[in-house]
């Protein structure tokens, strides 16, 4: 295998994630279509140019026989993608029990839904056994497929108890763990009633990384408070045996969109988009349909901020995108009828018969209609209630270069460390200061705009998301004697 400039890739790199970066479709007995999924991960994992990168994952779909497996294999291995294959019943305790009901909400602070509360507490040890052996099977599909050398980087929180289930069959494999959200205070973690063997996992690996240096002492002081191990500056000590443990932050692959503006395609969604809200500002959200993105609370400051300004009424556009996820889950289908419900409202109380204050989809955009929409934004309001990092905000970023927008971003979300001396920081819980902050983003001089917009232009384009797994990738490899270290003891 090469690398694109011709030279021999250095090493392997196993990159485990709960979905493999592919959509898999059945088209017969054994044969399947397969798109793949151009998600930040993989597009970080080109820069990482010294490692020659496969995935192994869940690939998203049941294929409970043979021919079916030994097909969808086949199919994937011309796109360097290994599978695990998950039976319904696994794929319903492990994924959407103990992942999505579980640590997702936990990680951002927003608990259990009420009337889940203790049906989940009850159902919790079968979920976290079925969180086990979900993770035992990734496992054993790496130890089949590794070789000496390797490096093996395990992503997020489906994936906890791997690192210990890898070092157990091989002390030698070099295996980071990553988590894309955030890691909660302590005292949050301190509820989660596997919390300790979690930890004990993930302190496995060699190298343990978080977007923010907030999520990894987080996640030092869980150790040490839980587990009663040092924490040092280094990372996580028990009788001499050091993880490292540091921040990481993920960036995008800023090229891909400020040269998709140049596309005539593009131009031309952004002529569309200019003359179809001409005269009015255009404000922008864009997220995944969630509990943690802060819909809601986002929409009713746009409301009270109307409420508050009548100048603005007719001179100002909210465009919410929000792509529906997990939509067989009852929580997420009150989320969206609530959504619905508030748009509605302050439509009818707003609106005129030829224009409306919010424009609410339930679906995803492509990529070149995306960064039209972020190119023509005025003012983009992203309200997370809690946010690993949110790629949103970079992404709003590097579109703005002609028109320097403002962007209104929430503290809870791990970008605020880094867009915060661009941004207008907010608490999205508090309505009256995002309204408060919408004023002031639209009431903006110029200058200031500016200056706000190049602190975080600079920011976006040289933290990419190339150099970030890059550095993580490097890191690890770094690890070697560290990780021999702790095996000898
Ligand atoms: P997400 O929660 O999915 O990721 P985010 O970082 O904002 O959140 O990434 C979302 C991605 O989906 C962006 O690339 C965005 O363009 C795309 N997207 C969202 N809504 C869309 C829509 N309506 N149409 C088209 N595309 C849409 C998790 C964590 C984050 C962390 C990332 C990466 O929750 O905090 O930043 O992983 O680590």
């Amino acid at each position: 295998c090469e690398r694109q400039d011709g030279k021999p890739f250095r090493q392997r790199l196993l990159v485990v994630a709960n979905r493999l970066p592919v959509s898999a479709v059945r088209r017969g007995e054994d044969s399947w279509s397969l798109e793949i999924s151009a998600g930040g991960l993989v597009t970080a994992l080109l820069g990482v140019k010294e490692f020659e990168a496969r995935w192994i994952g869940w690939a998203g779909v049941n294929v409970p026989d043979e021919i079916g497996q030994k097909a969808l294999t086949k199919a994937l291995a011309e796109k360097r993608c290994i599978p695990v294959f998950l039976d319904e019943e696994i794929v319903h305790q492990y994924y959407n029990g103990y992942c999505n009901n579980i640590l997702w909400p936990l990680f951002h602070y927003l608990g259990l839904p009420q009337e889940d509360r203790l049906a989940t507490t009850r159902s919790f040890q079968s979920q976290f056994a079925a969180y086990k052996k979900a993770n035992q099977m990734f496992a054993d599909v790496v130890n089949m497929h590794y070789e000496e050398g390797d490096v093996v980087w395990c992503h997020d929180y489906h994936l906890m108890y791997l690192p210990e289930c890898l070092k157990k069959h091989n002390t030698n494999m070099k295996v980071g763990w990553f988590l894309h959200t955030p890691f909660p205070s302590s005292e949050i973690h301190r509820t989660l009633p596997s919390r300790s063997e979690l930890l004990r996992s993930v302190l496995a690996a060699d190298l343990v990384g978080f977007h923010t240096y907030d999520y990894a002492r987080h996640f030092v002081s869980a150790c040490t408070r839980i587990l009663g191990f040092e924490g040092t500056p280094e990372g996580v000590e028990d009788q001499g045996r050091l993880t490292r443990v540091a921040a990481f932050p993920i960036g995008i692959d800023s090229e891909r969109f400020i040269r998709a503006l140049e596309l005539p395609q593009v131009q031309e969604h952004i002529k569309d988009l200019k003359e179809r809200f001409s005269g009015r500002k255009v404000m922008l959200g864009v997220d995944r349909l969630d509990m943690i993105k802060g819909i809601p609370q986002k929409i009713l400051a746009f409301e009270k901020f109307l409420e508050e300004n009548p100048y603005w009424r007719d001179k100002v556009v909210l465009l919410q995108i929000a792509v529906p996820t997990r939509t067989d889950v009852p929580e997420y289908q009150k989320l969206t009828s609530q959504v619905h419900e508030i748009v509605g409202r302050i439509n009818g109380r707003f609106g005129s018969l030829t224009a409306v204050p919010i424009h609410h989809l339930d679906r995803s955009l492509d990529f070149q209609a995306l960064c039209a929409l972020y190119a023509v934004t005025d003012v983009a309001l992203v309200t997370s209630l809690r946010d690993g990092m949110n790629l949103v905000s970079y992404e709003f970023v590097a579109c703005q270069d002609a028109k320097k927008g403002v962007l209104i971003l929430s503290e809870f979300a791990g970008a605020a460390q880094s867009l915060g001396a661009g941004a207008i920081l907010v608490n999205p819980w508090n309505i009256t200061e995002v309204a408060a902050s919408i004023s002031q983003a639209l009431n903006m001089s110029a200058e200031e705009r500016k200056k706000r917009h190049q602190h975080n232009f600079h920011h976006v384009t040289s933290h990419t998301a190339q150099e970030w797994a890059e550095t993580f990738v490097s890191e690890l490899n770094d690890t070697v004697v560290e990780a021999k270290l702790r095996i000898s003891k």
